[in-house]
């Protein structure tokens, strides 16, 4: 009993809810130009890593659809010790002080007196803080974005976002900014979707890297670096070193170094995933912080937090934690040691001759640079233009993406329950971008616009869209690693739904199936095709395209049943692809969208309109539908 008594332990403050994969990095060629970093010096050698993806504000049971930024954190176990590269998927941070991370995660977090809301920033105190802090628009237009809804952690993005320092071995550095670049593709969810996913299957995200993984769906990122020097910082028109700022990649190209393979799930959560400990500190030989103030803070917190979490400085022995490399050193004794030191001598100089020794030839070193400047706390003015890259970030997408973030903002703001905060909001978008703020007062039925914030810096509104910055612009083009649901009934005909799982296994995509009954139909050629989901299980939303195979009677049986409205009414509503039978027709009808179809659904009578029907899911939604189905908050 008490064994049992003592199972938990203290949750992360942010990033609590997690999923973490073993993999691998591999080295496209070697950088010893760049860095001396071991990891880096050899074409095709292969480093283990531990990735753990998270979401920020929710508590360890919360859903994995929260609006919400995606944590992306890497441990790298190399020759030479352990590097976490402790990420995210939006590549610029709400603050620039770290003094003022505690101030934010408790705006965003539950409200202190009532414990609500759990996992999302639509509320009074996040936005209120949001709308104090001008230097968090950047960030807000991010995480109003597709970026902060991703349909798997499959299909997102990861960053350092801070900027960096490689060292080589001739002592000299550059500056860089990591990326992770997902071979996978791009892709998000809408958010009437993430709500009912959320609803589903609360942990959608989890159990889609589960099922890739052991599915031998191996996902992949290329780690990009944005390689520049002290003169390319100097000429940027913001400060390197101001987290809340992208290197536009038009600026700075991002040169592709290498490929992370993540291929196998831990064999225990708790032992791995909840018991990794990344720490910002964890750095090796060739690579070295900037002077980036956020970075710096992090330097001091994330040890205290594994401490705190995992109760004493021995968390490093912990297997997940532990390097794959020798330690030497006389670090001993505290809570919980399971290395056992053998002999007498445990300090150093020694003249027994035993043990490690300091050597400043192949010791870590920190670079060593000349400051000479007042070491004060002060923002600096450098840090002060808080709009132009929200700006540039918002005129980079896609009309729809700019719709969903209106949208986003609107819905936010409309939970908010005091109407100052939502104008003090609106009146920093107005410095944003003058259509953006008028979408969102008009979404929030302001009858006027307020007067735009007073702005430390006017926004510079020449800056150019940046085209890696939309996700849609960057589609895949490809249905390989999504999912098709295919709706079967009793009769359903044979041809067409063995059409269906032959062109989408040909793409390399997952084909599930839903059936009145979780025990599956017997299709027209008398065989029982097993279902993955009972109807009321499987909804669309879980969906990438869908299919629906039925036979005269079935539709008419599913005519009667709600869920099976809804699958293929939100498969509408959500502009996905269609794939049906001729008797499936009726189905539509019911759902009140038979007069309604356009080009998205694709109607399938033999094994070629199959491939067609894969080949149109490629393009994994028909955007042009959502002004049918969704009203936009411009005026
Ligand atoms: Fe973190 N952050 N953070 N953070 N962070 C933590 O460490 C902190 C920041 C990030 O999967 C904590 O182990 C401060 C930026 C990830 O285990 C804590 C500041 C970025 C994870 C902490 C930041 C991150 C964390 C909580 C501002 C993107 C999860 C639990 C100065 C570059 C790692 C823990 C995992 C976790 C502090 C800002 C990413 C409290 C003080 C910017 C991915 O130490």
């Amino acid at each position: 009993m008490f064994r049992f008594d003592h199972e938990r332990i203290p949750e992360r403050v942010v990033h609590a809810r997690g999923y973490g994969i073993h993999g691998y990095f591999e080295n496209y060629q070697s950088l010893s130009d760049i860095t001396k970093a071991d990891l880096f010096q050899r074409a095709g050698e292969k480093t283990p890593v531990f990735v753990r993806f998270s979401t920020v504000a929710g508590n360890k049971g919360s859903f994995d659809l929260a609006r919400d930024v995606r944590g992306f954190a890497t441990k790298f176990y190399t020759k030479q010790g352990n590097w976490d590269l402790v990420g995210n998927n939006i590549p610029v941070f709400f603050i620039q002080d770290g003094m003022k991370f505690p101030d934010m995660v408790h705006a965003v977090k539950q409200e202190p007196d009532r414990d609500f809301p759990q996992a999302q920033s639509a509320h009074d105190n996040f936005w209120d803080f949001i709308s104090l802090t001008p230097e968090s628009m950047h960030m807000i237009m991010w995480v109003m974005s597709d970026r902060a809804i991703p349909r798997s952690f499959r299909f997102m993005e990861g960053f350092g976002v801070h900027t960096f320092r490689l060292v080589n071995a001739q002592g000299k550095n550059t500056f860089v900014k990591f990326h992770w670049k997902p071979l996978q593709g791009l892709q998000s969810v809408m958010w009437n979707e993430a709500v009912k996913i959320n609803g589903a299957d609360p942990d959608f995200h989890r159990r889609d890297m589960w099922n890739a993984v052991n599915e031998k769906h191996y996902p992949q990122w290329e780690l990009g670096m944005q390689l520049f020097d002290e003169e390319t910082a100097r000429s940027l028109p913001f400060d390197a070193l101001d987290p809340t700022k992208i290197i536009p990649e038009e600026l700075v190209p991002v040169r592709r170094v290498g490929k992370m393979v993540l291929n196998k799930m831990p064999d225990n959560f708790f032992n791995e995933t909840e018991q990794v400990a990344f720490c910002t500190q964890n750095i090796v030989p060739g690579v070295d912080f900037s002077d980036d103030p956020l970075l710096q803070a992090r330097n001091f917190s994330y040890l205290d937090t594994q401490l705190k979490r995992l109760g004493g400085p021995n968390f490093t022995q912990i297997p997940i934690n532990a390097p794959v490399c020798p330690v030497h050193n006389f670090a001993q004794d505290g809570h919980m040691n399971i290395i056992n030191p053998k002999g007498r001598v445990n300090y150093e100089p020694n003249s027994w001759n035993v043990g490690p020794r300091e050597n400043p030839a192949i010791g870590f070193t920190t670079l060593p640079l000349v400051q000479n400047a007042p070491k004060v706390r002060l923002r600096a003015e450098s840090f002060a233009d808080h709009y132009s890259q929200a700006r540039q970030f918002y005129i980079s997408q896609t009309p729809t993406e700019q719709t969903h973030i209106q949208n986003a903002l609107v819905f936010e703001l409309s939970r908010c329950e005091r109407a100052e905060i939502r104008e003090r909001m609106v009146s920093h978008l107005e410095n944003i971008d003058k259509d953006l703020a008028l979408a969102v007062a008009n979404g929030l039925g302001l009858k006027a616009l307020p007067a735009p914030m007073p702005a430390a810096k006017p926004t510079v509104t020449n800056l150019p869209p940046s085209p890696p910055l939309s996700i849609l612009a960057n589609g895949p083009k490809s249905f390989k690693d999504r999912r098709l649901g295919i709706l079967i009934t009793d009769g359903a005909d044979a041809g067409v739904l063995n059409g269906l799982i032959a062109a989408a296994t040909k793409e390399g995509a997952e084909v599930m199936i839903i059936a009145p009954k979780i025990t599956g139909a017997t299709t027209s050629d008398g065989k029982l095709i097993p279902a993955d989901f009972k109807i009321d299980g499987g909804p669309s939303v879980l969906f990438d395209a869908v299919a629906v195979v039925t036979s005269p009677a079935g539709t008419a049986q599913l005519s009667t049943e709600k869920t099976a409205l809804d699958f293929v009414s939100d498969a509408f509503a959500h502009c996905k692809f269609v794939g049906f039978n001729a008797d499936a027709k009726p189905l539509f009808d019911a759902a009140g969208i038979g007069n309604k179809l356009d080009e998205g659904f694709v109607p399938v009578a033999t094994a070629a309109d199959a491939s067609n029907f894969i080949a149109t899911c490629r393009a994994l939604r028909l955007w042009s539908r959502e002004p049918k189905t969704h009203m936009a908050p411009t005026p």
